[in-house]
């Protein structure tokens, strides 16, 4: 950890602003609303903001109505701007000159490809999530990590590991799950509220995919429709659509998986696997990208050409 990073630097600014990365995660508000409950403690002026609304299914953490969300540049010279979970500018979910603030911005981070925008940056890619960070660096700062803070870590642990499952954790993030949970959290409760929370709409969406489910090569490719048509008619949001796509990687014989979203203009698809077909190549075809587990493209193409492409791409592949 970068020994910049202490009490004073915290205690001679204006106001500390604590932001995260668009698109908030567990991890990102999690972490962010930790280091607030952690700061408060000896400091007025702290404020988590973003510009963009928070996941309403986070409103059960501590602190979170205390989030500012807005798209006017907040930060002035004698303030500092904590990053969390944020590897690059372009994702700050925040409107700021970087270029006229780099002195002014603390980057935590744990992602690997971290481009260091900051004044002090403090990135270890060995951290299964930034909760686990700000736990250390709340030991470091000597501040009392209390019941209300230990939800907001504990959330970013969970959720940034996969209820501790992924390769990521370690020892020592269970370590830190362990003394959060000493002091007193409901766990049982955080872990419904993240993972048990489906609304009736939702499930109802899993039975139209589930109907959809085509299956080819040894039934290790699946691939799944969702129209447009089916999501006005349950009357669902987009962030209904989350995690359709994981009933297909849930099969056992399965490699890969396709989920279509349709609408009249276009073809959204999402693509997973699970162990060796590289999927970003698979979105490459299309002019799309990702990861080599989890990778997307967009196309105007109909949904049976799509199709017959992957599947004779896979072709020996799968
Ligand atoms: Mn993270």
């Amino acid at each position: 950890m970068d020994s910049k990073l202490n009490r004073e630097i915290i205690l001679n600014a204006d106001k500390v602003v604590i932001t995260g990365h668009t698109s908030l995660d567990g991890d990102s508000i999690g972490s962010s609303l930790g280091l607030y409950g952690i700061l408060k403690k000896i400091k007025n002026e702290v404020h988590v903001v973003y510009k963009e609304v928070p996941p309403k299914e986070f409103s059960f953490l501590p602190y979170f109505s205390n989030i500012k969300v807005t798209e006017e540049d907040i930060i002035d010279e004698n303030d500092i701007l904590i990053v969390l979970d944020c590897g690059n500018v372009e994702r700050i979910n925040l409107n700021i000159n970087v270029d006229k603030f780099r002195n002014n911005i603390i980057n935590i981070d744990h992602h690997k490809s971290n481009e260091e925008y900051g004044v002090i940056n403090w990135v270890d890619s060995s951290r299964a999530a930034v909760g686990e960070m700000i736990f250390e660096l709340a030991q470091l700062l000597g501040l009392e990590i209390d019941e209300n803070i230990s939800s907001c870590l504990y959330t970013s642990l969970l959720t940034d590991t996969g209820s501790f499952k992924y390769s990521n954790t370690t020892e020592r993030t269970h370590e830190i799950a362990g003394k959060l949970i000493s002091t007193g959290i409901n766990f049982t409760e955080i872990h419904d509220k993240i993972y048990e929370n489906k609304s009736l709409k939702q499930i109802k969406l899993y039975a139209t995919v589930i109907e959809s489910m085509e299956m080819h090569y040894n039934n290790k490719l699946c691939i799944m429709e969702i129209k447009q048509s089916d999501i006005e008619k349950l009357e669902a949001e987009n962030e209904d659509l989350g995690d359709l796509i994981n009933l297909g990687t849930k099969i056992d014989t399965v490699e890969a998986v396709m989920l279509i979203k349709s609408n009249s203009e276009y073809k959204k698809v999402s693509l997973r696997s699970k162990n060796y077909i590289d999927v970003c190549k698979v979105a490459g075809l299309f002019g799309g990208g990702g990861h080599i587990r989890a990778a997307g493209f967009r196309s105007d193409l109909s949904t049976e050409e799509i199709k017959e492409k992957i599947i004779n791409y896979l072709k020996g592949l799968i």
